[in-house]
């Protein structure tokens, strides 16, 4: 049997990539997203899987579940910002959206799938937290918090789990060129753009190459954290 692989927020930048590279690695890749029609170009192309999938929504999310019955790895990359606001001036509805998609998905999918993973015997749970998850900087709270919060649950997991056959991997990525920019400011190309300002920004296989990588590793090796940037991107000080 093809060993599974399950991708959330594959429906663009890392999480499209990273589902073409599990593919090559041999994973039959379940990818769940909001834009079905992106999903399905992409399960045409890698032969995977399409699910729909709102990690926001806990009915979307058992619904996506029950039909993975076994998962040999989940990778946790729904996510994403909105504003850069300071925090006396922050929206609660942008902190919402954050939280919701950041922190509340990433729990409601981990429990979800958390059977399925504990079946396969040799689980791997990969979230994709930030370079956001181990700074703070002016404008950036409802972010950094959203992206600390799921690397806590992360390291608390690993813990709980100790014992259990299962492996869990944060990766924190700097900037890397993708829609995220665009959904932080919500489509506005000048904003996006000036994110990028004087270094070289990662591209999306850069991560998922990564990803790949940890999915490679022996049932005996746990990468607890990797931290990738571009290369002229200061660090989280
Ligand atoms: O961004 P983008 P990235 N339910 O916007 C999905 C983190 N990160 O690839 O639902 C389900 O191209 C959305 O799909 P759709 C970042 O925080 C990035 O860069 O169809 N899926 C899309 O596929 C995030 O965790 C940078 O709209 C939902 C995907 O999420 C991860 O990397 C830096 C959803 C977002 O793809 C991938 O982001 C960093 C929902 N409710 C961390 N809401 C960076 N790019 O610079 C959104 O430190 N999605």
């Amino acid at each position: 049997d093809a060993r599974i692989a399950v991708v959330t927020g594959a429906s663009s930048g890392i999480g499209a990539a990273t589902a073409r590279e599990l593919t090559r690695q041999g994973f039959h890749v379940v990818i769940g997203a909001r834009r079905t029609d992106r999903l399905a170009a992409l399960a045409d192309e890698i032969g995977g899987t399409a699910l729909p999938l709102d990690v926001t929504d806990d009915a979307s999310v058992e619904a996506f579940a029950s039909q993975i019955p076994r998962a040999d790895v989940l990778v946790n990359n729904a996510g994403g910002a909105k504003g850069l606001e300071t925090v006396l001036d922050a929206e609660l509805e942008k902190w919402r959206w954050m939280w919701e998609t950041n922190v509340l998905g990433t729990l409601r999918m981990t429990r979800a799938l958390m059977p399925a993973l504990l079946a396969s015997g040799n689980g791997l749970i990969v979230t994709v937290t930030s370079i956001a998850a181990l700074e703070i900087y002016p404008g950036g709270s409802g972010y950094t918090s959203a992206k600390h919060a799921p690397g806590v649950l992360h390291r608390t997991l690993r813990d709980e789990l100790l014992g259990q056959p299962i492996r869990l991997t944060e990766i924190a990525p700097g900037a890397v060129e993708t829609e995220f920019s665009l959904v932080r400011f919500d489509g506005d190309d000048a904003k996006a753009a000036k994110v990028y300002e004087g270094f070289q920004p990662l591209v999306a296989e850069d991560v998922a190459e990564v990803i790949g990588f940890v999915a490679s590793r022996p049932a005996h090796v746990n990468l607890d954290q990797v931290l990738i940037k571009p290369r002229a991107q200061a660090g989280p000080g």
